[in-house]
């Protein structure tokens, strides 16, 4: 275990940002109330497990507080819901003032002096300074694929990059003028990748994406991120003072033995899952092997474009989970559709022995060294030359099988003890030892919550919660083990 005398004591920078992130529609539910009106997923979902009800955060945002204070955080990352704020969406449509409230606060809180009791109606101290007054930083999601339904309906919604950048624009600068006075950290969209993937599987092919859609996607998201990021830096940090960024999904993954096709196919899925979106931002460019797979559909982007997206990050936002190992077989289809994760074949033994604890398959396996190996992969090519730092926006793990388990064997979670046990062991040496400069780290999740095509039977959370009773929380084991490991390494 880490804690004791390791020599990791204190190695964590000294403004480190610990918390839990969640994101909207996975946790809020009041899926129609205050004028919100559908997203994307509210549709697609709708006769199956769904985010109507979700964690009830929408009411119960006060508890979660409270949960953050336990747990010792001081930074929650949390997305704004497009849907809520302005129903329907576009650069005309109107704002939502019952939902910009939600998010927001009365002016009468004052950091230390806030009353966590509700007063009624048009009364109620909002979430950000509720978060602030409590000492916990907002860490705010922009996007976390659930926009407007009626953005689908008008022009295709990511289909359409001339339209979706506008409005996508147009929202973000709503919140910055809402809320850029009191919150100073934006992420613009989070996983790219992973959301072209769920959005094609989820509401709109329901079936494997093509390449042509992929690309499609990847212009509107690149181009929605750079707008958003230049606008924040000219119109908005000069005043507000806060930083903004790109989150990306990236697991490790390494061939399962030393041959020339595992490496090959190691080197395809980092580029297509994270050099896809990472380079255009770090670098300028897309990897060689995306333009060449991609070939007539790569996105095409004009000299002022990628003089935008160049550079359009202050930190690397990075969601990582777990490790697969590659056998170096491809399993394209010959209609040009890739199965997941850039269709590589994955098996996760190696010498006759299960590389780690199973979990949720998306995210596999519990093996503590990949993480290591991809927190230098990472600073070799992206932040070390660029000389920005690694934000962790998310990090957790789900056993296969919990779905089956009670709630008491929910809360004496061992499996996830043991995944953030070895985990931020490896984060606090590499950051002692590799140079790694990380100054955030946030657990996936700080609820139980509706984990999109997988419904309710996925749950990553440090807190259990009882959907059949009122959702009621319940802190699991390892969110006490969390906060010990980081008030280690932040050297209380
Ligand atoms: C992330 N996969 O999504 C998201 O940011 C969260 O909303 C989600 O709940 C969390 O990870 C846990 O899954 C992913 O299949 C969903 O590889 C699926 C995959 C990766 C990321």
């Amino acid at each position: 275990a880490v804690l004791s005398d390791d020599g990791l004591k204190g190695v964590l920078h000294p403004e480190f940002m610990y918390g839990c992130a969640t994101a909207a529609y996975q946790v809020e539910g009041a899926w129609d109330e205050d004028g919100k009106l559908p997203n994307v997923w509210d549709v697609h979902l709708k006769d199956t497990d769904n985010g109507e009800v979700a964690c009830d955060s929408y009411h119960l945002w006060k508890e979660d507080i409270e949960l953050l204070k336990k747990y010792g955080c001081n930074t929650y990352r949390f997305s704004i819901a497009w849907s809520r704020v302005r129903p329907l969406g576009g650069r005309n449509d109107p704002w939502n003032e019952a939902s910009l409230k939600y998010y927001d606060d009365l002016p009468d809180i004052q950091p230390g002096t806030a009353s966590l009791v509700p007063r009624g109606l048009g009364q109620r101290p909002r979430r950000i300074n509720a978060l602030l007054a409590a000492g916990i930083t907002p860490f705010v999601t922009i996007f976390h694929w659930d926009h407007p339904q009626s953005l689908e309906e008008r022009y295709g919604g990511f289909y359409n990059a001339e339209e979706i950048v506008e409005d996508f624009v147009s929202y973000a600068e709503g919140l910055f003028e809402r809320y850029g006075d009191r919150v100073k950290h934006w992420i613009t969209i989070n996983e790219p990748h992973i959301f072209t993937m769920m959005s094609s599987m989820g509401y709109k092919l329901k079936e494997w994406v093509h390449k042509r859609d992929h690309a499609r996607f990847a212009k509107s998201i690149l181009l929605c991120h750079a707008r958003t990021f230049d606008l924040y830096k000219k119109k908005f940090q000069p005043s507000q003072h806060g930083t903004i960024g790109i989150v990306y999904n990236c697991d490790w993954v390494e061939g399962v033995d030393s041959s020339a096709e595992g490496k090959e196919a190691s080197q395809w899925v980092l580029d297509w899952v994270l050099g896809f979106y990472a380079e255009p931002v770090f670098l300028g460019r897309f990897p060689d092997r995306v333009t060449a797979y991609l070939g007539e559909h790569a996105p095409q982007f004009t000299d002022a474009e990628w003089a935008l997206l160049k550079g359009s990050t202050e930190f690397f936002g990075w969601n990582h989970y777990g490790t697969q190992l590659l056998s170096g077989k491809r399993l394209e289809t010959d209609n040009g559709r890739l199965v997941s994760f850039g269709s590589a074949e994955r098996v996760f033994e190696r010498d006759g022995k299960q590389i780690g604890n199973k979990g949720h398959g998306g995210h596999p396996y519990d093996v503590p060294w990949g993480f290591r190996k991809l927190m230098k992969y990472i600073t070799e090519r992206f932040t070390g030359p660029a000389g920005i730092p690694i934000m962790i926006t998310e990090c957790g793990f789900t056993p296969e099988n919990e779905a089956e388990w009670s709630l008491e064997e929910r809360i004496d979670d061992t499996q996830r003890q043991d995944y953030y046990s070895g985990y931020l062991k490896e984060m606090f040496e590499a950051v002692r030892d590799d140079g790694i400069d990380i100054r955030g780290f946030m657990v996936w999740s700080l609820l139980d919550n509706l984990e999109w095509l997988q419904g309710y039977a996925k749950r990553f959370g440090v807190t259990a919660v009882d959907q059949d009773n009122g959702c009621k929380r319940y802190p699991k084991d390892s969110s006490a083990l969390v906060k010990a490991l980081f008030a280690h390494g932040m050297g209380k």
